[in-house]
């Protein structure tokens, strides 16, 4: 995989032009480029400048969206390549963005890398109420809860999630996980979340070791 192409992929998300980018992302897997690089080294940089350009008031929310439109393009691609792998035997994931966020591209990118991992994933999508994460952690079992966000705005949001699992009484059920641009640490702690990862890729890591801290509590089939 030529460096060229890595560059015109970064520079069609860049643009905003989604066709490009979906043109130049085939090229790129038919050239057996590695997915995950292609995310992490070239696609999420173009979002960052992208971020970088409308905090300066080089762009405004327009381009935010045909570049995350281009951004998802790339992905609808690469997703199945991301996700091969997806059983139950590791364990079962509700995710979606909390109320009030509308940005879903880290946690598709989230939940097609846990499926990757042999996670099944319930996606509840963007703009989730906290009543929709109960209903769906009574429907699926779960064994984690993931929440992304990624306003400074909507992070109260993950803690009234999580408060919404203690009040229906299943928050002992579940593993809570947050992440997403804002999310830190000590804010983790704060609303008393299991784990935090900054990236997608590490959440991965960060769900298994879950998995592994529990399995003999939990009794999940493939983990000893
Ligand atoms: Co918005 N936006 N946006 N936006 N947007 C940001 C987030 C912003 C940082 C831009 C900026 O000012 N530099 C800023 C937030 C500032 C803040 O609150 N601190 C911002 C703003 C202000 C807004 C609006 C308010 C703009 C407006 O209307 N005036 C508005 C809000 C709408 C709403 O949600 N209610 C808005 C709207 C939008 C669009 C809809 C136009 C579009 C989203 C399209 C979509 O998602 N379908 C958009 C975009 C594209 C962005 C930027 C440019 C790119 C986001 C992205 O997709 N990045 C973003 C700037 C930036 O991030 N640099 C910005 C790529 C993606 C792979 O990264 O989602 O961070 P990310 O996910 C990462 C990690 O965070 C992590 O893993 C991923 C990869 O490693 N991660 C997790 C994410 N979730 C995780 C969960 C985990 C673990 C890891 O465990 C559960």
């Amino acid at each position: 995989m030529s460096l060229k192409l890595n560059n015109a992929l970064s520079q069609a998300i860049l643009r905003g032009d989604a066709k490009a980018a979906a043109a130049l992302t085939a090229e790129a897997i038919e050239a057996g480029a590695d997915p995950g690089e292609l995310v992490s080294g070239h696609m999420i940089p173009a979002m960052d400048e992208v971020g970088r350009r409308f905090e300066c008031q080089e762009c405004y929310v327009p381009e935010l969206l045909f570049s995350g439109r281009a951004m998802k393009a790339s992905l609808t691609l690469l997703r199945p390549l991301l996700s091969a792998g997806a059983n139950e035997a590791a364990g079962v994931v509700v995710i979606g963005t909390v109320q009030g966020d509308l940005h879903d591209i880290g946690k598709n990118l989230v939940a097609a890398l846990l499926e990757g991992g042999g996670f099944k994933v319930h996606d509840l999508g963007v703009d989730v109420p906290p009543a929709r994460f109960v209903d769906a952690v009574k429907r699926h079992s779960p064994h984690i809860v993931a929440l992304s966000a990624l306003l400074t705005v909507t992070l109260p949001a993950m803690k009234t999630t999580i408060e919404a699992l203690c009040k229906a009484g299943v928050r002992d059920a579940v593993k809570v996980i947050v992440g997403g641009a804002p999310v830190t640490r000590q804010y983790t702690e704060e609303i008393g979340a299991d784990g935090y990862s900054d990236n997608a890729f590490r959440a991965v890591r960060l769900a298994r070791n879950l998995m592994e801290e529990t399995a003999g509590a939990l009794q999940i089939p493939g983990i000893s």
